[in-house]
This record gives C-alpha cells, structure tokens and sequence, in this order.
C-alpha cells in the first residue's frame, strides 16, 4: 500500500494511508529501499510503500522516488538530512523584526529552490512590527529580480488569505529561522490547526525552536497540504557546483554572459568581470554579492577538501553562529 509521510523519525514514523487513516510504522529494514545516503531515512512529504500489519500498524518497505526536496547539510552527522519532501512550493518565512530581516538566510534558502526548479515564495511576515526602509528596500529588490513575496501579519490578520489563495491545492513548505512564526502563520490559516507556538527570546531577539519536527497537515479542504518544519539559524550550502552557483542567482544570471572570461569567470577576482562591476554601481545589491562569495568560498572549500580526504569538511567556523547579519 502507499502512504504518506505525516512526521516522525528513527524507526517510528505516521503514515496517512490512501484512505485518510493513520498508520503507525516502521521500517521493514534498517536499510531502506531508495533513502541510502541519507542521515535520516524519511521526510514529512514522503510517499512510501508499506505493508500493514494489525490494524493501525505497518512496515515500510520502500520509498518511493521524490519529486521535490528541501533538506539540510547536517553538520554533526556529515549527512544529508532530509526535512520536507514532495512539495509544490517552498515558502521561506522571514520576520520584519523580532528576530530582524535577514536577507542572507533568504539567499541560501532560495538556491535549492532555483536549483531543483521547485516554485519558492517569500514571506515576510510580522509586518506589525514596523517595515524599515532598508528591509522594504530589499524585499522590492526580490521581486524585481524575479522572485514573489508576501507580506503579512499573524497579529493583524495581513496577507493571510493571500498566503491562502496561493497554497490551495498544493503541498506548501515552511521552512525559515526559528521565531518568525511558520507555525503561527500556519494556525492562521485554519482555525483548530493548533500546531505548537513560541515565545521570541527578548534579549537576542532569537526563536526558542519550538517545532521540534516536521509534520504535515491536511487542510479541511481535502486538497491543500503544509508541512511546518523546525526553525533553524543557519543553513551550509552543499550539492551545488561552485561553477553553476552563479546561475542560481537571478541577478548574477542575468549578467554573467558578459564576463570577459565568460563561463570561467567565478565573479570573485578576475578582469572585466560584468558581475563585479554591477555590484561596484549598485545594479547588483551588495549584500547578494557578498551572499554568493560566501557561498562559493563554502563550496570551494568542502568541494577541495573532499577531493583530498574522500569525505565532506566538518568547517571549524560552522561551529560559530553565524546570524548572517
Ligand atoms: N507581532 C507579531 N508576532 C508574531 C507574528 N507571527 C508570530 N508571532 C509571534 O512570534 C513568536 C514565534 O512564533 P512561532 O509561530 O512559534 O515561530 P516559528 O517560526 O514556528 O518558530 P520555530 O518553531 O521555533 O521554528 C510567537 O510568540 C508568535 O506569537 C506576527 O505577525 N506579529
Ligand atoms: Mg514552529
Ligand atoms: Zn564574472
């Protein structure tokens, strides 16, 4: 039979059969068919084969291919972890204030996205809080690079219909930093969702990781999915080619052509780069530059450093917390 990945992990998972019951499972083997390589095997998202067992119980035995994932370089295990699976549209939520705007993280969550050719929106949400000019500033520059925004407000009830309108039907996930109110945001839009809520720390003006897994849930409509994940603060950027990083940034794509070195211009130090130049006058914002060097600093490093020790780097400076402010 199949059935869909609701939340869990380990060796537990909750499984929607085709039917709409829940199914409590595990896997048939340690193994599982078609999740190797993985630091865990399945993702809220996922659809799997599964045999049931006593009723309310089964074990899965396979997964099937996915269509669309949104994962994370897990720096402890050195793995790939899976978080959303499956998806139609990836929303990255990001918050006007408490904890502020941080234009970096949207930069890194946006390039699985562009990579995979999965849609992606941005939400800025807690527009309550008040929208300083730098941060409408750079949410206008998203959207005349091409990417869709949504601002909106839990407290005030702003952009939640929108939010609506644009998920119906779909599988949506909500990924972003902890505290910017992916889970409010997702009981707005369906009364009695009831999915767990919490305080923003005062003083560092950080989440407290309160969405400790990822689950998705069913609308009333029958037709619409969402999947809430844990927040997190900072995201590696791994699997993407230091050569083809350019081309997952809309701005730099649009520019890259005209480098005199053409497709062997990396845009950090080599003559008549178009890319440098748009970013000295202004017509690429700075911070996006400065985003794509970083990453491709990152990507240059675990990719030489795989090549000589046959495993992916552990970076001492991903111990640090970076909040990319
Ligand atoms: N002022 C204001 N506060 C909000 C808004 N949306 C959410 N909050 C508050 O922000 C805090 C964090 O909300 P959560 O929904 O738990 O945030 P989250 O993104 O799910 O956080 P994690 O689960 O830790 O990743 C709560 O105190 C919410 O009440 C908003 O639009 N305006
Ligand atoms: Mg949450
Ligand atoms: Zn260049």
């Amino acid at each position: 039979m199949i059935g869909t990945v609701i939340s869990g992990a380990n060796n537990a998972f909750s499984v929607l059969a085709e039917n709409g019951e829940l199914v409590r499972c595990t896997l048939k083997s340690k193994r599982l068919k078609g999740a190797e390589g993985f630091y865990n095997p399945l993702a809220a998202g996922d659809l799997v084969a599964y045999e049931a067992a006593s009723s309310g119980y089964g074990s899965i035995t396979a997964l099937i291919p996915r269509k669309s994932l949104f994962w994370r370089y897990n720096e402890k295990g050195r793995a790939t972890q899976a978080i959303a699976a499956n998806m139609d549209l990836l929303v990255c939520v990001s918050s006007a204030a408490m904890p502020p705007f941080r234009p970096r993280f949207v930069d890194r969550v946006s390039l699985e996205p562009a990579s995979e050719g999965l849609p992606f929106l941005i939400v800025l949400n807690k527009t309550d809080l008040g929208l300083d000019d730098d941060t409408a500033e750079r949410l206008a520059d998203y959207r005349s690079m091409g990417f869709e925004t949504l601002e909106t407000s839990v407290e005030k009830g702003v952009g939640v219909d929108e939010l609506m309108e644009r998920i119906r039907g779909k599988t949506a996930a909500f990924v972003g930093q902890s505290g910017v109110g992916k889970s409010s945001l997702l009981n707005a839009l369906e009364p009695g969702l009831g999915l767990r809520v919490g305080e923003v720390c005062e003083k560092y003006a950080r989440g407290r990781h309160t969405t400790v897994a990822a689950i998705l849930v069913q609308l009333e409509d029958g037709l619409s999915r969402v999947i809430d994940t844990p927040g997190f603060r900072r995201l590696a950027v791994r699997g993407i080619d230091p050569v083809s990083l350019g081309a997952c940034f809309p701005d730099i794509r649009a520019v890259q052509g005209r480098c005199a070195l053409g497709a062997r211009c990396s845009h950090v130090d080599e003559p008549n780069c178009a890319v440098r130049a748009a970013a000295q006058s202004g017509a690429i914002h700075e911070d996006r530059y400065e985003s794509y060097l970083r990453i491709f600093e990152e990507l240059q490093d675990t990719k030489s450093y795989a090549k000589k020790s046959g495993r992916p780097r552990r970076d001492p400076k991903d111990e640090e917390i970076d909040d990319y402010e």
